[in-house]
């Protein structure tokens, strides 16, 4: 199975980050839009594996507390020729220490993550292909300053049934208060 862990969102960043897909939407040629329901902000990527115990393992024994965290900025990587749009999110001292802890908790389940450094992202549209008058720096303006607690994160089992990629939560560790 293919996992990773993400903080998932309240209603009212997802309503948030709609709008803004809305508003990309107009300046696109093609891309491929995330679906409500998957919008989330990557923690760690774990890849395929049958270690569904070891990762839960690095999630339950987390001590990284809550804290907040609000929205900021938007921008795009390109990837093999066409995008990756997202909305970004404030620099945190907390989300860089709460991603460091269970980097390395899974390092220490045997995983082997990435190790390009972190730079925290909520995937917009991918396989995106912008109109030519497309204003990046504009859309870097189009995320509202809305925020969230983060009060847990969760384990997520990556699957495309009938053509659908679609995401199921396997287990959440709650961070204390
Ligand atoms: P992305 O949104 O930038 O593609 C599930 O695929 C999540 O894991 C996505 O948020 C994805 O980030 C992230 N991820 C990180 N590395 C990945 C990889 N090598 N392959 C697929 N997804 C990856």
């Amino acid at each position: 199975m293919r996992l990773f862990y993400a903080i998932l969102l309240p209603d009212e960043l997802l309503d948030a980050l709609c709008a803004v897909q809305d508003a990309l939407r107009a300046g696109m040629v093609r891309a491929n839009f995330s679906r409500r329901e998957n919008l989330h902000l990557t923690l760690a990527f774990l890849g395929e594996t049958q270690n569904l115990d070891g990762a839960r393992r690095a999630g339950e024994g987390l001590a990284a507390r809550s804290f907040p965290l609000r929205l900021r900025g938007a921008g795009s990587f390109s990837r093999g020729g066409t995008g990756i749009f997202w909305a970004g999110v404030e620099e945190s001292q907390a989300l860089s220490a709460l991603q460091e802890e269970l980097a390395a908790r899974l390092r220490g389940e045997g995983f082997r993550l990435e190790e390009r450094p972190f730079r925290p992202h909520l995937t917009l549209a991918r396989d995106a292909v912008p109109d030519v008058s497309f204003d990046h720096r504009a859309f870097s303006r189009f995320v509202p300053s809305v925020s969230m607690r983060v009060e847990a994160v969760s384990l997520m089992q990556s699957e495309r049934s009938g053509g659908v990629l679609t995401y199921t939560e396997r287990f959440r560790a709650v961070l204390g208060r």
